[in-house]
């Protein structure tokens, strides 16, 4: 793993941007930068880095940047390969930063199209579980019985398993990561460089406006998400599956911290301790968490 002082000190997320208090999507953007050393023409959907980067007359990125509709994500990015090509140039990654909204909704139909025809590029889902950007309605990536402004009691439905449709696509290089281990994640964002093909890259962080935590806390809950076995992180070349140092020990369920740690620091979760306890539902949120590791290993070992 990368040592903090061989982290490249250039910044590409410049100071003064629009971003809140604790947005752990500028740590996610600050480290992806880095590593590809400012060599990357990055295409950005309606989301909360849309208005970060874009406010007019300034930018919050020192980048090159192509805003695009919420739904074309990955089809602008074919097209930016393509001109890239046409002009010889075969260094630049092209890459797409979008939210869950954008990623797990919205923009899957373009994600799917562009990982068919296999275009060179690397897609981030950065996933911070909600629509965020236009008041934390609830999004296809929102978990079970988290409160939302769409969901006031909770929302009913557990999150999709995204990382599985992206599987069935055979990407050349697939990644979780999560900003509470930022020199992990500047490490996977530099190993895809050196693959040739489509690669997809789904960063999970805390949102402190929307999950309603202190700002100070977004490092701290996103350790929690991990070692409950809540975040699986993990990455695949090809087939080739490995499972991240942070989540070895946690595929054990008698490792893991009480959920209870993880969501009591979260206002969207109140509800399931006040009054009382509401053990049902913690106690489908933890079988959630089964599952998925359940299916993860299934699938991929
Ligand atoms: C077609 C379309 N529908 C709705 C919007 C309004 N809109 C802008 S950003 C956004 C939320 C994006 O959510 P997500 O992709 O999860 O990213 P985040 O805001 O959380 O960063 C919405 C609904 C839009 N710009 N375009």
């Amino acid at each position: 793993m990368v040592a903090t002082k061989e982290m490249p000190l250039k910044e590409y997320v410049l100071k003064g941007n629009a971003a809140c208090a604790g947005c752990q999507d500028m740590v996610a953007l600050r480290h992806a930068n880095k590593a590809l050393e400012g060599d990357v023409i990055q295409v950005v959907p309606a989301c909360c880095t849309a208005v970060v980067q874009s406010l007019w007359p300034k930018s919050g990125l020192g980048i090159p940047v192509l805003n695009t509709a919420f739904m074309a994500s990955a089809a602008t990015a074919s097209g930016v390969r393509a001109a890239l090509k046409a002009k010889g140039n075969d260094h630049t990654t092209v890459m797409v930063w979008a939210g869950d909204g954008g990623t797990f909704d919205i923009g899957i139909q373009a994600l799917s199209g562009a990982f068919e025809r296999r275009t060179d590029f690397l897609y981030i889902c950065y996933n911070n579980q909600v629509y965020s950007n236009t008041g934390t309605q609830s999004s296809g990536a929102t978990p079970i019985h988290a409160k939302t402004t769409t969901a006031w009691f909770g929302k009913a439905e557990p999150e999709k398993m995204f990382d599985f449709i992206v599987a069935a696509h055979e990407p050349v290089y697939q990644f979780t990561a999560n900003t509470s281990y930022p020199r992990d994640l500047f490490d996977k964002v530099k190993k895809a460089r050196e693959f040739e093909g489509p690669k997809f890259g789904h960063i999970f962080l805390p949102c402190p406006q929307a999950w309603n935590y202190p700002v100070e806390k977004g490092v701290e809950i996103g350790k929690l998400a991990v070692e409950t076995g809540y975040w699986i992180q993990w990455e695949r070349v090809g087939d080739e599956f490995t499972l991240g140092r942070h989540s070895k020990r946690f595929q054990d369920p008698e490792k893991r911290k009480p959920i209870d740690e993880f969501l009591k620091m979260q206002g969207r979760f109140s509800h399931l301790y006040k009054p009382k306890r509401a053990d049902k539902k913690i106690k489908e949120f933890e079988d959630f968490i089964q599952h998925r590791w359940d299916m993860l290993m299934r699938t991929f070992t």
